[in-house]
């Protein structure tokens, strides 16, 4: 460092004391903010036993910008810049400046000793260090029986961001089949030759509080459902007894007409579903219709072209979320034979 930056950080120093020796009163010019956040910027190749301190201080800044900085410095002040970041984590009146504090501590740890400390910040702190912690466990760290059971804690959060972004995360289940409407190859008129409407009685449902049925193979055709609650489609589930909101499951199996001697397509229409749904035929995913509460008034087709046993039994079961006032399978599904 040369002389004159030493010479201009003691000067930043000497102004920053003043400013918090009186306290941080008053209204401050966006410029003050900048010069305060300069300072914390610079503080952190300071090797000064006043550095840490100052940059405790500028913890508690209005501005999270200089807050922001104040965190970034911290940093790099070895074991006691650490201690005042653990403890930012766990006491700093700001939700952001504890989740700037988790971002920086976990950027310099081992996966291991990262988790320990999302552990820590998936319990009992403000919503942005749970969505962040969230975030971090579903994208970046190496899949391990540890990282699992953190997400499955993630998972019951009681806030529906970081459920959701757990959630995303985790879905395990994908499917790429384009409608045959929808083929770029395809450049023929599609035209519904015959429809076969699913019985509307006769369905199960259960409640999925805490969104964990697709681990509880609620999917599986082979899966025991006889203690289900009784449903039918084409009404909500609320005027059913049924008052939920959140995630629910329905199975029927139902049978399927003969092989129509001519078909390029079959699908089934779900003619409304509030508002969400993911979809399993014969145990085998299908699709989803997931645009949150746009979805519940929309129809939407999935593709059972190669999964649809003709004449025979086929087993379907639906996962919906509703998040607000009426929900389930409202409308009718009915298999479409396309030619
Ligand atoms: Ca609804």
């Amino acid at each position: 460092m040369t002389m004159q930056r030493r010479a201009g950080l003691f000067a930043g120093t000497m102004c920053l004391t003043i400013i918090l020796a009186a306290g941080c009163a008053g209204p401050r010019l966006a410029g003050n903010a900048e010069a305060r956040r300069q300072h914390a910027l610079a503080l952190a190749n300071l090797d000064d036993a006043n550095a840490v301190p100052t940059l405790t201080a500028l913890l508690q800044d209005d501005n999270v910008l200089v807050r922001r900085a104040a965190v970034h410095s911290l940093a790099a002040h070895g074991q006691p810049g650490q201690n005042v970041l653990h403890q930012t984590l766990r006491e700093n009146a700001d939700g952001q400046t504890r989740r700037m504090a988790l971002q920086i501590l976990c950027q310099q740890r081992r996966p291991d000793d990262c988790l320990d400390i999302l552990e820590t910040a998936l319990t009992d702190q403000p919503l942005p260090v749970r969505v962040y912690a969230a975030a971090l466990l579903a994208s970046e760290l190496p899949a391990t029986g540890r990282r699992q059971q953190l997400l499955q804690k993630a998972s019951r959060d009681e806030d529906l961001a970081v459920r959701s972004l757990v959630m995303r995360a985790t879905w395990p289940f994908h499917n790429d089949t384009v409608l045959l409407r929808n083929r770029p190859d395809w450049d023929y008129d599609v035209v519904v030759t015959e429809r076969h409407p699913l019985p509307e009685t006769g369905w199960k449902i259960a409640i999925d509080d805490d969104a964990q049925g697709h681990t509880r193979n609620w999917f599986k055709p082979e899966f025991d459902d006889r203690s289900w609650a009784d449903i039918a489609i084409a009404k909500a589930w609320e005027p059913q007894g049924i008052n939920h909101d959140g995630f629910a499951w329905y199975r029927r199996t139902f049978k399927a007409p003969a092989k129509p001697a001519r078909l390029n397509a079959a699908e089934l229409l779900f003619e409304g579903v509030d508002e969400s749904a993911w979809v399993w035929l014969n145990g085998v995913y299908i699709g989803d219709h997931d645009l949150g509460l746009d979805g519940w008034n929309l129809p939407f087709s999935l593709d059972v072209t190669k999964l649809l046993k003709w004449g025979d039994d086929n087993q379907l079961t639906v996962r919906v979320h509703d998040s607000t006032m009426a929900g389930g399978i409202w409308k009718p599904i009915t298999l479409e034979v396309l030619e």
